[in-house]
């Protein structure tokens, strides 16, 4: 027995030689170019994660803490060169903005990059990649020897969060950038608005958050049940984020280069704020909060008095103040006017400024907001009903009703983010409806978020140039918790991931399906919940 575990010994050591194959690889999103290489590299208590360059130095700390949460190991940022086993590399020649090579040998892993941004996507690829080996009855981690070669295919990798429809508290909106960071996804759109509930504390208009946060009714009820509605004294549903919350949101999200879009909805969408001050729509009148959808939705800014803009641009003022994004996106989504066909401030609006219909008045109302933005050196995003009456000069749009209007602004010269609802809406039902919890309709399982492509058929090299890249969406109007938002997101989000990430050359939902496993287990050290029933609905 004695020559036996000396055996046992050998062959455990000949496991740390192990030439790994590319089956062993289970990245999500799939790199651009994987070459394997011999045996692998083990880690080990002690080694140092050494940086070429100081502003490294808080990455490298955060590595050396997730390495620890996944491994049980001790890293140490440092410079000796003997017991470097990760070494990290900004390389200002690259080409690739976020793109990055990892490089693994038997000696240690070297990660190159133009940007810190880079860096963090290696980091999430080196986590992949680490393989626990039982060595008697000790688990040794090791990194199978690679080289890879990586860098995004858009530079726009989006997911929104409806945090209006429910309020979803900034602990989860912090882990849910953790998570966006896991998947390579660096845009975080924040629907702060809409007509069940205002989110965002605005110091000058306090009861925006005092009245407009809240609704007497968790639950949500069907589309234009509205007997419900509230009395003051009963509302007791909702929160808001303090400008402390978001920026703390803001901090964390920049720490992991990930950018906060912030949407200040207008000019529909807006039943919280104009419950919190009625004179802000064309009638005047009071309305509440309403707890479940509103359909069509009258209830919307009148975009003929001049207090109306005074409103939103000291809103945006305060919003700028929290939000260093490049864009701010304004909706635009869904008005049904015809409060402003009746109401003479409006009636006046389109005479003075020779208007000739209220598509055209919600496009001057657009500009305007286009032009105040623009002075704060943003800009603009709204949906593609933003094309109606005329598109904004430098707008960029956003595409949901299918690609169409994507399709049309990219035409026009417009930049583009595709986020069509037949493949990236996340509220919709992922698998067969028995067995799925109450969702808002639709069908859209894993396998489709996984065709998805955002450059569309037929458009043209130059249109193609303008997709800036794709989204996915999580309204939430039937996702009243955590854990039921992250079983929409995951693991659709993974495929989402590969779609905007991966060249259509490399995508093939065979491997995506065997990679997956991998991915389930980081979403269980993560602590995120996840859809398993997804994995019934293949194509
Ligand atoms: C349409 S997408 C909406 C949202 C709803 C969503 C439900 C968009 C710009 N507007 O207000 O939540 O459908 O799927």
């Amino acid at each position: 027995s004695l020559i036996v575990s000396g055996i046992l010994i050998i062959s455990c050591a000949g496991d740390n030689n192990k030439t790994f194959t590319t089956a062993d690889i289970n990245i999500i999103p799939m790199p651009n170019q994987i070459d394997m290489g011999q045996g692998s590299f083990s880690l080990s208590k002690g080694n140092i994660i050494a940086v070429s360059d100081a502003s490294l130095n808080q990455l490298a700390q955060n590595m050396a803490q997730k390495l620890k949460e996944l491994t049980a190991l001790e890293f140490k940022s440092g410079s000796n060169q003997n017991d470097v086993g990760i070494q990290l590399v900004l390389d200002e020649t690259l080409n690739s903005e976020e793109g990055y090579d990892l490089q693994v040998s038997q000696q240690g892993i070297s990660i190159k990059a133009k940007s810190t941004a880079g860096i963090q996507h290696a980091a999430q690829t080196l986590y992949q990649l680490l393989h626990p080996i039982k060595d008697g009855n000790q688990i040794k981690w090791v990194v199978p020897s690679v080289t890879i070669s990586d860098a995004p295919r858009f530079e726009y990798r989006g997911l929104m969060l409806d945090v209006s429809r429910h309020f979803f508290d900034k602990a989860f909106v912090l882990k849910t950038l953790d998570a966006m960071a896991m998947h390579k996804l660096n845009t975080l759109h924040l629907h702060l608005i809409d007509d069940q509930g205002w989110r965002i504390e605005i110091k000058k208009y306090p009861k925006l958050t005092e009245v407009g946060a809240w609704r007497n009714n968790r639950e949500d009820r069907h589309w234009n049940d509205r007997k419900e509605a509230t009395t003051d004294n009963e509302k007791k549903y909702g929160g808001y984020y303090t400008q402390e919350d978001l920026k703390e949101i803001v901090a964390h999200a920049r720490s992991l280069n990930i950018e906060v879009i912030p949407e200040i909805e207008m000019p529909a969408h807006v039943m919280s704020a104009i419950a919190s001050y009625p004179e802000l729509s064309c009638k005047g009148n009071a309305i509440v909060v309403p707890s479940g959808g509103v359909w069509p939705i009258t209830d919307i800014y009148c975009a003929g008095k001049e207090n109306t803009f005074e409103f939103l641009e000291d809103v945006l003022d305060e919003v700028v103040a929290i939000f260093p994004s490049k864009y701010i996106h304004i909706g635009g989504d869904e008005a049904t006017k015809t409060n402003w066909e009746s109401c003479p401030h409006c009636k006046k609006r389109m005479r003075d400024e020779n208007l000739h219909d209220v598509e055209e008045l919600q496009s001057y109302f657009v500009k305007r907001m286009e032009r105040y933005i623009n002075a704060k050196g943003k800009k603009l995003i709204g949906w593609d009903e933003i094309l109606e009456g005329g598109l904004a000069p430098d707008a960029t749009v956003m595409s949901w009703r299918g690609t169409k209007g994507g399709v049309e602004a990219a035409k026009q010269g417009h930049d583009v983010i595709m986020t069509p609802t037949g493949h990236c809406y996340f509220d919709y039902y992922q698998g067969p409806q028995e067995l799925e919890p109450l969702a808002i309709g639709g069908y859209l399982p894993l396998s489709k978020v996984y065709t998805f492509n955002p450059v569309v058929e037929g458009m043209s090299e130059e249109e193609a140039a303008h997709v800036l890249g794709g989204q996915a969406n999580l309204w939430t109007e039937y996702i009243p918790t955590p854990s039921h938002a992250e079983y929409m997101l995951f693991p659709r989000l993974a495929a989402l991931s590969e779609a905007v990430w991966t060249q259509p050359s490399r995508k093939d939902w065979a491997s995506f399906s065997n990679r997956l496993p991998n991915m389930f287990t980081r979403y269980e050290s993560a602590g995120l919940n996840y859809a398993k029933s997804s994995q019934l609905v293949r194509m």
